[in-house]
């Protein structure tokens, strides 16, 4: 017989966990609320750590997510979420560099940029550092998509106006509700690895 997996025996009432209650170190709500939601449905809560992180430089998320966490002197349970927006056609600018081109530019100014552009694939990425005393983990979510040719929608945060994924019915990130972006983002799927991977622990 095959032996179950830490997520069947979670759901089974099998296995304590270790941690219940773990810290994202992040200045961004709108990430802190969408992971807290995804955890919970694990029966692992999360407290929010409300820092501005050091950030390098690197075309990795889960370079600059380690960093981060690196040089955070916490004895907590911590993570440390790096995301972003990259687009195919540009070698995946924005990526490391979302926050920045947001701001800059804005939605309106990325859709100027793509205004005559046929290929509109991108995709998010999440990379998630986690530390626990000696142990170090590493996890990556991705959901892909294309731009839409206008913003569409108030929902979501940053770019999701303008990211329409390809799992979806058409509508951007921005007109679906949180819990449908929940199914299928790339946060979602990397910290449900991270709560996979804890229940294993
Ligand atoms: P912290 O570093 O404090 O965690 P941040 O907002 O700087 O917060 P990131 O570097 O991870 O977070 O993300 C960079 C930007 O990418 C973010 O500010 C958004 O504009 C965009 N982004 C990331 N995830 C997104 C999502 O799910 N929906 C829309 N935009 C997103």
């Amino acid at each position: 017989m095959r032996p179950l997996s830490g997520w069947t025996r979670y759901q089974r009432g099998d296995v304590t966990l270790i941690r219940t209650k773990i810290w994202m170190g992040t200045g961004n709500d709108h990430k802190y609320q969408e992971a807290k939601k995804v955890l919970a449905e694990y029966g692992i809560e999360l407290e929010r750590l409300d820092i501005e992180r050091g950030e390098i430089q690197a075309d990795e998320p889960e370079e600059i997510a380690e960093y981060s966490l690196q040089v955070l002197d916490s004895d907590k349970p911590l993570l440390i979420e790096d995301a972003g927006l990259y687009i195919d056609k540009y070698g995946g600018f924005p990526g490391p560099y979302s926050s920045y081109a947001l701001d800059r530019l804005g939605n309106k100014g990325i859709l100027k940029l793509m205004e005559r552009e046929g290929d509109r694939e991108a995709s998010y990425l999440s990379a998630v550092a986690y530390r626990d005393g000696d142990i170090t983990a590493t996890f990556r979510g991705e959901v892909k998509g294309e731009l839409s040719h206008e913003e569409r929608g108030t929902g979501g945060f940053g770019y999701d106006p303008i990211f329409i994924p390809a799992e979806g019915d058409g509508r951007t990130f921005g007109e679906i509700s949180d819990k449908e972006k929940e199914q299928i983002s790339h946060r979602a799927r990397a910290f449900r690895q991270l709560a996979e991977w804890l229940i294993k622990q």
